[in-house]
């Protein structure tokens, strides 16, 4: 039997090496965490139109994703209610119902089962129609970003991001607005989901070293970092976690450091022509802090970099694979040139052959594949930089430490997984709303087992 409390050390910064292999650990998270936290679906600007739809995964469920006529999104899970075929093929269109290439039973946009090819012949009427509508999941969006969630008990995605949106809004909120640049791109890598979500959620350390030709190569701020000839000086940025495992780590003045010398350089100009504006709109901390670059994860599965305008999901395909998906990320408002500068930037960095990407997936395969070994799969996995050094602060939801390098928003991480591994219910988890900083706020490094 799996101890979820062996699994993960939050007073000593350390997790069980297992969590990146276990089968019957992941069947957990696929019921604790994937069914019951928000996951992201698609943008607004992606289907603005009555019928569009896209589909898409929550955990390994596969979802569709469709404009209603009244302007509302509605998400399904997407097998038919017959013999339970996929019902859309599509990655992607507009359409005004869907009709399963099994037996051609139709729905319509709304769910509904409207037709059975020879219904009143074959049934004789005894079919209920009414009640074999697609399954609805529910759904809700911040600023045109558009969540599911499989848990009727879950808090609205507004409760579940919390003191998260006040980082988010800096650049979906700043001039206007941000919008996804899709369709996304799809890979699979073979690394457990978690080792890209903890990357991105606070790994500045590695940027230096992972990927030092790269950051050579490709030029701008963070190149200065290449080979680690130099440590991002104390009060660089910023790392952060906050309730429900949400965190991100913050380099000040590094911007769009690794989109490519003439996209950083109209960026930079974009952000200091802006800068005056959203210091009327969101005060003079969150200004400062617009045009830096952001790494972030939304517990579980959804990462962002702002200032390399990737946004990202992991999808998990087992303990060992995941589908990443990739889309990118501009302010609604900047010019065409400007927003296909900024996304042929990501994708020469964290596109599907991405250097950066290329760079990081070397180390989150051999993080995975290495526990095929059973003395290497007994070992421990160590997150202590930056232990004691975290305080609350009024300026700063969440928990913040002044460290531009340092592995807070790790540990805020792997303590929120542990908690929804743990807990049997939403209730269980909301009992924690006031205690979880104690636990990340108490934690010192005792040395590894
Ligand atoms: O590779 C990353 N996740 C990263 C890149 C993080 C911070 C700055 C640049
Ligand atoms: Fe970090 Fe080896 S130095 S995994
Ligand atoms: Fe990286």
């Amino acid at each position: 039997m799996l101890d979820i409390k062996l699994l993960v050390d939050v007073k000593n910064g350390t997790q069980a090496k297992k969590i990146f292999y276990d089968d019957e650990l992941y069947q957990l998270e696929l019921e604790r965490i994937f069914g019951r936290c928000w996951l992201f679906l698609t943008h607004d600007s992606l289907i603005p139109k009555l019928g569009d739809f896209v589909t898409g995964y929550m955990g390994e469920d596969e979802v569709l994703i469709v404009r209603q006529p009244d302007g509302s999104v509605k998400a399904f899970l997407n097998h038919c209610m017959h013999r339970g075929a996929r019902l859309c093929n599509a990655e992607a269109g507009n359409a005004r119902g869907f009709t399963c290439s099994y037996h051609g039973w139709a729905y319509g946009m709304d769910g509904a089962l409207k037709a059975v090819p020879f219904e009143q012949e074959l049934y004789k009427g005894c079919l209920e129609k009414h009640k074999l509508g697609l399954r609805e999941i529910r759904v809700e969006s911040y600023h045109g970003f558009i969540y599911g969630c499989f848990d009727a008990s879950a808090p609205s995605l507004y409760d579940y991001l919390g003191d998260m949106r006040w980082y988010m809004d800096i650049w979906m909120e700043a001039t206007g607005g941000a919008e996804l640049i899709g369709p996304p791109a799809r890979s699979l890598l073979n690394c457990n989901w978690k080792t890209p979500s903890e990357n991105f959620v606070g790994d500045a350390y590695h940027v230096g070293w992972t990927h030092a030709a790269s950051l050579a190569a490709l030029g701008g701020e963070l190149s200065v970092l290449a080979g680690n000839k130099v440590l991002p000086p104390e009060g660089a940025g910023l790392q952060i976690t906050t309730r429900h495992g949400h965190g991100l780590g913050i380099l000040f003045n590094a911007g769009p450091g690794i989109i490519g010398e003439e996209a950083g350089a109209a960026c930079r100009a974009w952000y200091a022509e802006n800068r005056p504006k959203v210091a009327e709109k969101l005060g003079a901390l969150r200004a400062k802090y617009y045009g830096s670059h952001f790494n972030s994860t939304i517990f579980p599965n959804n990462s962002y970099l702002w200032g390399t305008n990737t946004f990202k999901v992991w999808a998990p395909r087992g303990p060992h694979q995941i589908e990443v998906f990739t889309w990118g990320i501009v302010e609604k408002n900047m010019p065409e040139d400007l927003k296909r500068l900024v996304t042929s930037g990501m994708i020469r960095s964290f596109g599907t052959a991405g250097m950066f990407e290329a760079d990081d997936s070397d180390n989150m395969e051999s993080m995975t594949h290495l526990n095929r070994g059973t003395q290497i799969r007994k070992g421990t996995l160590n997150s202590q930089m930056g232990m004691g050094t975290e305080i609350e602060d009024p300026d700063h939801p969440g928990i913040i430490s002044h460290s531009a390098v340092g592995e807070t928003s790790y540990r805020g991480f792997y303590r929120a997984y542990q908690e929804f591994l743990s807990a049997n219910n939403w209730d269980e988890l909301r009992a924690n709303d006031e205690t979880w900083k104690d636990e990340i706020l108490g934690a010192k490094a005792g040395g590894q087992k």
